[in-house]
């Protein structure tokens, strides 16, 4: 039978169940059980992605992320490890909304004509999940299409999807100049520990981290991790039952401690002890801890990023690449004002603000040699440019001091995951820098006040009318709206405030801020009553 036959077979075993299907910022994402169809299609899809580029690999990870466990979902990772280019979002939609068997695959010859696929290598994809009930049967979606189409493939089973994206930019480069590590989980395990170890040096952590692992798959992979770590840091795990998979993001993981501003109720932290959440992938972090009379602490994205970038600044300086490293920050329009300001007026380092979803404020962080991005909601990471890789390993150091920052800089640079945001290489980052600065979580805190700040989702019968601009920050339409958000705004002390359709719910979410807890809670009710 010709490719073309084996499609049309395989996709009579997966018919389009009749609703209508979007590529968003994460994938595809929706109750599994109406899922077949897409998965099998981001199937075809991957193969004809590889194919586009000689045969190089693909990823497809197949996870719901932070969504209850009776979702799942399915996103592709580009050859470099990142995200799929936006470009391609489109043909994953027109794949998955084709009605027919024969209207998929018309769609499918078309986009196989209009995308000049060049040469006629084998196409190659990789593909692991995560550990919802739903997985292996979706993953049989997925091989059926990957068979149709003749595309060779490696099934790495359960990942965290940062872990998919080290494999696929390991496959990759391999034998380039931009060789990443070795091709595997172990690899993986490896390459972290070797360079949390060659990072902390004598600093030991002090005290425990307890890490929520949202009972998802980062749980199992946090403990191989451990193994790697030669007992260097106490790290306690809980909330790691991936064998009821009902349990997965219940009262835990990081959206829960996000969204709730609360610990999982299960937590026994005692004051001050350090803890963090991962969500149920594993590519987002938060920490937290009871401060005094029981107040719950969140040190978020924005605490990571300022954390971070407060560090690398110190040890570009310490160790003379001050001058040739351009450091700086990139920040959605939900970042707390006073973590924007903190970046810019004490580390006087330059702030980008960039549209919600990773592959924004990543691509914005590619512009700088050492870039730090983070959403609030702890996606994030710290990318370096090939020129900022060249400068930290070819520098002659001066002195011993030079010497050893040296040393502590090339090794974050191997730590910190550069495809995409790791929760697991993020807790290793935050750890050592603690370490290297002595920091509890108290003085982690003290380095600026957040402004109170208030996020209400609000229902509106359109969302699509609400249309914005400057990263967000802005609304062009409604008419008249902006103006008004602008009035209101200018009543408050620090008060800052924006509306923005969710991509991800049917929902326009309002942001507000202000120099008092009431203030802000008062503003972001008056936006929210002009938004609806
Ligand atoms: C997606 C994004 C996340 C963003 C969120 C915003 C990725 C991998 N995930 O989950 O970064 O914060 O959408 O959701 O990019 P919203 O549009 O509903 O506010
Ligand atoms: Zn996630």
């Amino acid at each position: 039978a010709t490719i073309n036959d084996k499609i049309l077979a395989a996709s009579a075993k997966h018919p389009q169940p009749g609703n209508v299907f979007q590529y968003g910022t994460a994938g595809f994402r929706m109750k599994a059980d109406l899922l077949d169809s897409v998965v099998f299609r981001v199937g075809l899809l991957a193969s004809l992605r590889s194919r586009k580029f000689g045969g190089q690999v693909i990823g497809v990870m197949i996870t719901a992320s932070h969504n209850p466990p009776e979702d799942n979902g399915v996103k592709l990772v580009d050859p470099f490890g990142e995200m799929l280019e936006s470009s391609w979002e489109a043909y994953a939609t027109r794949l998955a909304n084709a009605k027919t068997d024969k209207e998929l695959l018309a769609v499918y010859n078309k986009l196989e004509q209009d995308l000049d696929l060049g040469t006629n290598k084998t196409p190659k994809v990789i593909y692991a999940r995560d550990t919802r009930a739903s997985g292996s049967r979706l993953v049989g979606c997925l091989v059926d299409a990957l068979e149709a189409t003749g595309t060779e493939y490696t099934d790495y089973k359960l990942l965290t999807t940062p872990q998919l994206h080290y494999l696929v930019r390991c496959s990759n480069t391999k034998g380039t100049e931009y060789e990443y590590g070795d091709i595997s989980e172990k690899g993986y395990y490896e390459k972290l520990a070797n360079a949390f170890k060659l990072a902390v040096k004598h600093k030991k952590p002090q005290g425990p981290v307890t890490v929520d692992c949202a009972n998802g798959v980062g749980g199992p992979k946090l403990r191989e991790l451990i193994k790697y770590l030669d007992g260097t840091i106490d790290i306690r795990v809980v909330n790691d039952d991936v064998l009821k998979p009902e349990n997965l993001n219940v009262s835990c993981g990081a959206d829960y401690v996000k969204t709730n501003q609360r610990a999982p109720p299960s937590s026994k932290a005692g004051p001050l002890e350090r803890c963090a959440s991962l969500d149920g992938d594993a590519d987002r972090i938060v920490y937290y801890f009871n401060g005094e009379n029981d107040k719950f602490v969140l040190l978020d994205g924005d605490r990571i990023a300022t954390l971070a970038a407060s560090f690398l600044g110190e040890l570009a300086r310490q160790s003379g690449l001050a001058e040739s490293l351009k450091i700086g920050v990139v920040q959605t329009a939900y970042a707390n004002g006073a973590a924007t300001q903190y970046v810019t007026s004490n580390l006087g380092l330059p702030v980008v603000c960039t549209a919600t979803g990773v592959k924004h404020l990543h691509h914005a962080a590619l512009q700088f040699d050492v870039g730090v991005y983070f959403e609030a909601n702890g996606h994030g990471t710290v990318v370096f440019s090939h020129d900022a890789y060249k400068a930290i390993n070819n520098h002659e150091p001066q002195s011993p001091a030079q010497a050893n920052a040296l040393e502590t800089l090339k090794a974050l640079s191997d730590l910190i995951n550069q495809a995409v945001g790791d929760a697991l290489s993020d807790l290793l980052l935050v750890e050592v820098i603690l370490a290297h600065k002595g920091w509890s979580v108290k003085d982690w805190e003290d380095t600026y006040v957040d402004l109170p700040n208030r996020l209400v989702k609000v229902h509106v019968l359109l969302r699509s009318m609400f249309v914005t601009t400057d990263s967000e920050r802005r609304l062009l339409e409604p008419a008249g709206l902006q103006a008004t958000i602008d009035s209101l705004c200018g009543k408050y002390k620090a008060g800052r405030s924006f509306a923005r359709a969710s991509g991800t719910e049917d929902a326009v979410r309002v942001y507000a801020e202000a120099a008092t807890r009431g203030e802000a809670d008062d503003l972001a009710q008056k936006v929210a009553n002009a938004v609806s």
